[in-house]
């Protein structure tokens, strides 16, 4: 039987039709993705296996009862308040919850344990966002939906790589495009990503420009005359002083012309969507940034309207979801504040709540540091790996370390945040648990099972209220079942419609359990009395106690100067999720980027001295990393780009936030984590290898990176001292202790190759010399688990039955560089043609960027000779 649900990742939040061992699809029927998926999404169903899942509690190494287990964080935690009061215990939670799961957490601190202390990994996301939405409408409302991107002449994408990380609204977008080709699409970021590659204009600002550019754009919208005065005078307050603010330019980095393009196509058209994503809101100046561009949207009244507007995309599936529940440690409930004792009322008398917060709690950055300092007793973590993802990870972990009691709750064994901590509890992962998220165009989906619940793993939910019960309140947290906990949320959101606020779902408060578990996707507001037009703030009808909107004077930042050292700016790659707990799982996903890499400018790679495919040594006074070197014109002079994806579980030294700074936008808390400072030196080893292997390798040399791939495990390793036995380093790195061994060295030229069969079958192969080894490294990996013989494996390439793939392009189809080259070659020149031969492209088509990049450079080659 198929079930309908939805994507555990990104905030498009694509419907999905699963069923056990059957590969996914999209469901054609759901509103944000109409059937399609991206690579990661399609994945999905090679995620799901139990290698590596957390079945039962485990305290101090030892799996324990869930009775043992949920009576000890009940009395840790009660222990904590009653001796240090309620502030001394925190919960650290995350935007990949369920709503259900995130109601209840949030319920339980601020409204029983009487404490604000629950912050999320969303601080880390779109705190900036919700700051900026907040000061211009009174509320935290994202005005629009996804089909404005379809209906806008001008799309603009501010500080987002979409066609990577959004990769489903990226193709509606061009298959907008493809249909009216007069619609334009502007990039703004500093790094000319893939999506940068799709657009009409690329602006490759200076890191933190923005705000002086949509200063620039304000002014130039007056200038023309084009403030919408009838809409200002009606809905908006503050244009004198957002207009004074703008009125002296700030550098942005760009040339003039280009501003002046960029000017004059918004200007010019009426109908634009500005999305913006981390490069806005990551910023120690992100709240202003959002603002900078609410500002021009007000002014021109272009919010709200089809086809107009502005849009905050959301990362993980349920950041919306979270910032309704209140979340975030400055919220309340249902978009109501904390700190309004209107508000404040009203909730505690629907909770019938014994202690009410009555003061916002410790952001993330802060609450880490609390624990540093010894002021939190016992800490609770649920849906996130902070030792990984938090700035300054280093220090983290360790002040996990320093909380005598810690708690998290994963799916997962081996995460590098359970390795901190003293009590592992197993939730139940995507495809066992049910319940609800809310994506980027506030679209609630339903999440529904169809997988047996693993060993002991419990819901987030169950498993909070349960220690709500434990520690108390046992009628507050006596939820039947999920379908509860939604029907209790969305009536407490009628009790914030009357307070006026904008996110009312009171229209689901008396769903039955059965309409609970058919919910179609449903895009709020749901009054209970009444319909709500699906975009906001078309017609006014803002949040603050007068109903208009804020425009700012915003002052934009003296630009960062970083001296001597580079600008580290961090962000994701195509086919990783985050710390990698998933999607690492799946081999076509590793096949794309198998390590953690640096991408740096020519000009500074040649005066650093870095070699492409070399080492680079990373450092500051937080921390260090070791990275492969990309030496690319991609990133501008004087900056580098590393993904945040690895972790102590995939790399000896790839965990970049080790090496982000903990420096925080001063209105939203939400750490700059684009913008640290590094210095990078060349790392020179004394060795370099590559090895395949059917066991399961660990990152245990000064440099290395594991992935999995379709025959077992493959890692890249760098060692400083050579060994003497080059056999034993072989089996220690290959994991193969057993086995016949045949070496090959090749003593003058330093190389080595190492191949161990079990009979006539290849367990593993590992490479080495004294610089980065040129081995056709898929074929290596196809040829695991294969009988073949040493001689052909120790060649070193791919035999002629197979030819090399190169490294993977096409995930969903195992298409790689080399496959497609061949197809150039054959003649297949566009994008369709190479989708015919090779099959790339045809799936979820994000990698339809790299294969149009390809295909230009080779021209530009074939140019070039001709
Ligand atoms: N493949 C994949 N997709 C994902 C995720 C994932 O882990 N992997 N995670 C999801 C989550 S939680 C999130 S939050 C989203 C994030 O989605 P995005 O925000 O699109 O992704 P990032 O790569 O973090 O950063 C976006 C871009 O900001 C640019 N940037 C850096 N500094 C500046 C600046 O000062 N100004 C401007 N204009 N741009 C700047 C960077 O160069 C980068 O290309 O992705 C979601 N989707
Ligand atoms: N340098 C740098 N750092 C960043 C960012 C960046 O751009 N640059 N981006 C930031 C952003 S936007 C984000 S959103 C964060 C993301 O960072 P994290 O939230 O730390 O990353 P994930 O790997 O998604 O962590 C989710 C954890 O929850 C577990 N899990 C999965 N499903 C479930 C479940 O159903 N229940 C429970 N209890 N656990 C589950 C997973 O195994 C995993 O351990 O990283 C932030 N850090
Ligand atoms: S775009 Fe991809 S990752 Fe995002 S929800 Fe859709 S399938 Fe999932
Ligand atoms: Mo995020």
């Amino acid at each position: 039987m198929t079930t309908c649900t939805t994507c555990p990742y990104c905030g498009v939040g694509c419907g999905v039709l699963a069923q056990p061992d059957t590969p996914v699809s999209g469901d054609p029927n759901h509103p944000a993705n109409f059937g399609r998926l991206c690579s990661k999404g399609t994945a999905l169903g090679d995620t799901v296996g139990l290698e590596g899942r957390l079945l039962a509690p485990r305290l101090g190494g030892k799996d324990v009862s869930w009775d043992h287990a949920l009576g000890l964080v009940a009395e840790k935690f009660l222990a904590a308040i009653r001796n240090h009061g309620p502030d001394s215990v925190a919960f650290y939670v995350s935007g990949q919850l369920l709503t259900e799961d995130y109601y209840v957490a949030n319920k339980l601190m601020k409204g029983f344990i009487g404490s604000a202390n629950i912050d999320t990994n969303s601080r880390l996301c779109m705190a900036s966002s919700v700051a900026g939405h907040k000061r211009a409408f009174g509320s935290d409302t994202v005005p629009g939906q996804y089909e404005d991107f379809e209906q806008a002449d001008l799309v603009v994408l501010v500080g987002s790589n979409t066609a990577w990380c959004h990769p489903v609204l990226f193709r509606r977008l061009e298959a907008a495009k493809a249909a009216r080709p007069n619609m334009k699409i502007v990039v703004i970021d500093p790094r000319r990503t893939a999506t940068a590659k799709s657009a009409d204009l690329h602006l490759a600002i200076a890191p933190d420009g923005d705000a002086a550019l949509f200063n620039r754009l304000l002014a130039e919208i007056s200038r023309r005359g084009l403030i919408n005065q009838e809409y200002v005078d009606a809905h908006v307050e503050g244009l004198g002083a957002a207009l004074e603010a703008a009125g002296t330019p700030h550098p942005c980095g760009l040339p003039e012309d280009e501003i002046a393009q960029f000017l004059d196509m918004w200007c010019s058209t009426e109908k634009v969507v500005t999305l913006y994503s981390q490069g806005v809101n990551q910023s120690y100046c992100g709240s202003d940034k959002v603002n900078a561009i609410l500002n021009c949207h007000l002014a021109t009244g272009r919010i709200g309207r089809p086809g107009m507007g502005p849009f905050s995309m959301t990362g993980q599936p349920n950041a919306m979801g979270g910032r309704e529940v209140g979340g975030l440690a400055n919220m309340l409930a249902c978009h109501l504040d904390l700190e309004n004792a209107g508000h404040r009322s009203a909730v505690r008398e629907f909770w019938a709540a014994p202690r009410m917060a009555d003061k916002p709690g410790l952001k993330a950055v802060d609450l880490f540091q609390a624990c540093a300092d010894g002021k939190i007793k016992a800490l609770w973590v649920m849906s996130t790996n902070p030792a990984v993802s938090m700035p300054e990870a280093d220090q983290v972990a360790e002040a996990i370390r320093t909380v005598p009691f810690t708690v998290v709750s994963d799916i997962l064994a081996g995460t590098d945040t359970n390795k901190c901590c003293d009590l592992l509890l197993p939730a139940t992962g995507w495809g066992e648990k049910s319940g609800t998220v809310t994506n980027s165009e506030r679209c609630i989906s339903r999440q529904r099972p169809f997988l047996p619940t693993p060993g002991e793993a419990r819901p987030d939910w169950a498993i909070i209220a349960e220690v709500g019960r434990r520690m108390g309140w046992a009628e507050a947290f006596d939820f039947a079942n999920e379908a509860e906990v939604f029907r209790e949320h969305a009536a407490l959101s009628g009790v914030a419609a009357h307070q006026g606020r904008d996110f009312d779902i009171s229209g689901l408060a008396d769903l039955s359990d059965s309409d609970y578990d058919a919910l179609a996707p449903t895009v709020w507001p749901v009054p209970a009395d009444g319909v709500s037009p699906k975009r906001f703030f078309a017609g006014g009808g803002f949040y603050h106690a007068d109903g208009k909107a804020r425009m700012l004077a915003i002052t934009p930042p003296v630009l960062a100067d970083h001296g001597t050292a580079l600008r580290l700016n961090t962000g994701r790659v195509r086919d990783q999720w985050h710390t990698m707990t998933r999607t690492g799982r799946a081999p076509q996903l590793g096949a794309h980027l198998a390590e953690p890499y640096l991408e740096i400018h020519p000009e500074d790679a040649a005066r650093i001295g870095l070699e492409e495919a070399g080492l680079a040594e990373v450092k500051n006074n937080h921390g260090r990393a070791l990275l492969r070197v990309l030496v690319s014109d991609k990133v501008r002079a004087g900056e580098c780009f590393a993904p945040m994806h690895w972790t102590g579980e995939t790399a000896s030294q790839g965990r970049v936030n080790a090496l982000v700074t903990g420096v925080v936008d001063p209105v939203s808390g939400q750490p700059a984590l684009k913008g640290s400072s590094v210095g990078v030196t060349p790392y020179v080893a004394g060795w370099y290898g590559f090895a395949a292997s059917a066991a399961q390798m660990s990152p245990a040399r000064p440099y290395a990176a594991v992935a999995r791939t379709k025959t077992g495990w493959r890692a890249e390793v760098a060692g400083h001292k050579l060994p003497q036995d080059w056999e034993g380093e072989a089996r220690q790195i290959l994991n193969l202790p057993d086995g016949e061994a045949s070496v090959v060295e090749d003593a003058a030229r330093g190389l080595v190759r190492v191949a161990i069969h079990r009979g006539p079958v290849l367990a593993g192969v590992f490479f080495a010399g004294p610089a980065p080894v040129a081995v056709a490294r898929s074929a290596s990996v196809d040829q695991i688990g294969r009988e073949i013989a040493p001689l052909q494996v120790l060649a070193g390439v791919p035999g002629a039955d197979q030819p090399a793939k190169g490294a993977i392009v096409c995930a969903c189809m195992d298409v790689g560089r080399e496959d497609l080259r061949r197809a150039i070659a054959g003649g297949a020149n566009t994008i369709p043609l190479l989708g015919e031969c090779t099959g790339a492209g045809t799936n979820c088509g994000s990698c339809t960027p790299e294969i149009q990049e390809l295909l230009d450079s080779t021209s530009n080659q074939r140019m070039a000779a001709e």
